[in-house]
């Protein structure tokens, strides 16, 4: 039995990292909820319905690493980089949702069902990294089609819900919405979690963009993706775009392979991937959509990928639609598998 800290309790995926304890992913002891300490005397168990053992929430300087096995950190990059390492030298598995390790050479950065060995050799490190959520399904993805063919190119665009931008991304898109449903001249002004106004309205900048055009958000699809597979020379284009989506991150994945496949090979490699569901072309829709991914937990769980098909003048190109939900594949289940996947390799206990 684990007792598990969840360092941004409050936050979007800090509450899906609770609902998914409270739903039995890993054996709890106890957790213990970490937040703000304008959070101070908030109860989450009561306030989200849960029925976990949850021990008060205290703020990060309050919490004693003293008999705690994982702390799973979700509050951004800056305060991981302060406090993750204080608790993983006091020998808790931190696994860590932001970017602040994920490039660290001695840190393994990790999507259980794509490359599980990464946590094989212990005493690894007590920190793990989880992956970027766009990264996470883009490389669920594409596994199975580097296993099937090789890769050689990616080029990705994605559609990105506004809950990657937290509680207050969801906010503002619902009274940005609902502002210009009211008055169709509110159309919002500059600013805000996005930079942008969202609501009907697509940004295609997520995070700065560095001296070569490429945005934050769009490094990541870069380089992310070839530590997790293994494939440093990996080329990969990325074009990182939010939408006025509540939930779930959508990508367009265009592959180019190094043997020739065909459709049917294609959507036969990817329906015998556990975690993914693939819908045929004789299925109706033969897509997966943010709005029915989202709808049952079941689905938010699994990588959904439609649209499969081979280029009709080259039979080393394919092209894929892939949803998944970003809070679950894309940060809190991600992050609770690796602790799964610890419990497994004995990295804890
Ligand atoms: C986003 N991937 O979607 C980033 C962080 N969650 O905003």
């Amino acid at each position: 039995m684990l007792r598990i800290a969840v360092v941004g309790a409050t936050g979007a995926v800090g509450r899906e990292c609770l609902a998914l304890l409270d739903g039995g992913i890993v054996p709890v002891e106890q957790v213990v909820p970490v937040g703000s300490a304008r959070s101070l005397g908030r109860d989450l168990g009561n306030e989200l319905g849960l029925s976990l053992p949850m021990a008060e929430l205290v703020t990060l300087d309050d919490l004693d690493p003293a008999g705690l096995d994982v702390a799973v950190f979700s509050a951004g990059a800056e305060i991981s980089a302060r406090e993750a390492e204080r608790l993983a030298s006091a020998g808790v598995l931190v696994v860590d949702n932001s970017s602040a390790f994920r490039m660290r050479p001695d840190v393994p950065l990790v999507v259980p069902q794509v490359n599980p060995g990464a946590l094989d050799d212990r005493p690894g490190p007590n920190l793990v990294a989880n992956p970027n959520c766009s990264t996470i399904q883009l490389v669920r993805a594409l596994k199975p089609l580097h296993e099937l063919a090789g890769l050689e190119d990616v080029v990705v665009a994605t559609y990105q819900a506004a809950s990657g931008g937290g509680v207050r991304g969801l906010r503002e898109l619902a009274e940005g919405s609902r502002a210009i449903l009211d008055d169709p001249r509110a159309q919002g002004t500059p600013g805000g979690r996005f930079g942008q106004p969202l609501s009907f309205n697509l940004v295609p900048e997520i995070g700065l963009q560095d001296d070569t055009g490429l945005t934050h958000e769009e490094r990541k699809l870069v380089r992310e993706p070839r530590k997790i597979l293994g494939l440093p020379d990996l080329r990969v284009s990325a074009t990182a775009v939010r939408v006025p989506v509540f939930d779930c991150h959508s990508e367009a994945v265009h592959v180019r392979l190094r043997e020739p496949v065909t459709t049917e090979s294609v959507e036969a490699a990817l329906a015998a991937t556990p975690g993914l569901r693939a819908y045929g072309r004789s299925q109706s829709p033969s897509y997966p959509m943010p709005r029915t991914v989202f709808a049952r937990p079941e689905d938010r769980a699994l990588v959904h990928v439609g649209r499969i098909r081979v280029e009709p003048e080259d039979d080393r190109a394919a092209a894929l639609w892939v949803v998944a939900d970003n809070l679950w594949v894309g940060a809190a289940l991600n992050a609770l598998q690796i602790v799964e996947l610890g419990l497994k390799n004995g990295w804890l206990g």
